[in-house]
């Protein structure tokens, strides 16, 4: 059982992640604009908006249960919440789910236009690259590791693979087995990537990653699955993004799939199994198994 000082410790921790991923990623983007144009404005509206920063510190909090200083693992934490990103705003794109508004704001497509928008995630799927190979005490043999885990977790066999299933399903019946491998695609191979990252920079022997791995697939899976349910039980003022978006785009859902009910005893299957699995790291893994419990509890 937690103190209470301990627990406050925790969400002090989270709280200062999340500062210093916002400050990081602002300088980021700064550096890579020598000078402001339409193309640096477009990626702060979405980039530096109002965000949850789950992913990347998921990137931090494990990297600090490897023994990983906060001082490295800032600048691989702020390329997954690129990644994130730029799938947002394509996600969000007329040709695409449609959606006029995410993070509490117009979506990027709506508030410049559709090209801008396209840009803007062109920009934010390659500059995470550069920033990578350009890391600091970092050895090559990890910045190549740490490419390899992004481009794998970012392209056509995860979450590109996600959406594609996605947009190809529309106003289709699918199977549970096919929604929860979707799920997986689209929404878990970002956290993966996050846990995977932390693996890379601290050392972590393979039955750990594998371990990390797991929970990475629960995780995901309970976050979207969370998210399936929120978009039929919540508001747009709340969610910051459209409720019923899903019901409108006629997408396959678990909710569709198996009801609210069943929906939710899953989401608590899946948080038991991430507890368990995290326990048996045996790290100092108290900043994650927080960041968990909240994205559990998420309601927005
Ligand atoms: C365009 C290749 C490509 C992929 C898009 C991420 C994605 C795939 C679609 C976005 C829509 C969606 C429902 C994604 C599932 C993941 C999810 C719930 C994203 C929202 O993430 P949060 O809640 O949002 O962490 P913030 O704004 O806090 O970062």
């Amino acid at each position: 059982m937690e103190s209470e000082s301990q627990m406050q410790k925790t969400a002090d921790n989270l709280d200062s992640f999340i500062q210093k991923i916002n400050l990081r990623l602002e300088y980021l983007i700064d550096n890579a604009f020598p000078e402001t144009d339409v193309l640096s404005d477009a990626v702060k509206y979405s980039l530096l908006s109002k965000a949850k920063r789950l992913r990347p510190s998921i990137v931090i909090a494990t990297g600090k249960a490897f023994n990983v200083p906060e001082d490295i693992s800032i600048d691989p934490a702020c390329c997954i919440e690129m990644i994130h990103t730029y799938s947002l705003i394509h996600d969000d794109l007329p040709s695409m789910d449609d959606d006029d508004y995410r993070r509490g704001k117009p979506s990027l497509h709506v508030a410049y236009n559709e090209a801008i928008a396209i840009l803007a995630g062109d920009f934010l799927l390659t500059y995470p690259f550069e920033v990578l190979a350009n890391l600091k005490s970092v050895s090559a043999e990890k910045k190549i590791n740490l490419v390899k885990v992004l481009a794998n977790r970012s392209g056509g066999n995860e979450l590109i693979k996600g959406q594609v299933i996605d947009l190809t399903s529309e106003g289709k019946d699918l199977p549970q087995e096919m929604v929860e491998k979707m799920h997986l695609k689209k929404t878990a191979s970002m956290i993966l990537a996050s846990l995977e990252f932390a693996a890379v920079l601290g050392d972590a022997s393979q039955s750990e990653i594998t371990i990390l791995q797991e929970i990475g697939k629960s995780v995901g899976l309970a976050f979207q699955i969370k998210d399936d349910i929120l978009d039929v039980t919540s508001s747009t003022d709340i969610l910051g993004k459209p409720a019923k978006s899903d019901v409108i785009n006629k997408k396959a859902t678990f909710v569709t799939c198996i009801g609210i009910d069943k929906a939710k005893v899953y989401v608590d299957a899946l948080k038991t199994k991430s507890v368990k699995l995290l326990n048996s790291l045996n790290r100092n893994t108290l900043d994650l198994e927080q960041l968990i419990e909240n994205l559990f509890s998420k309601k927005a």
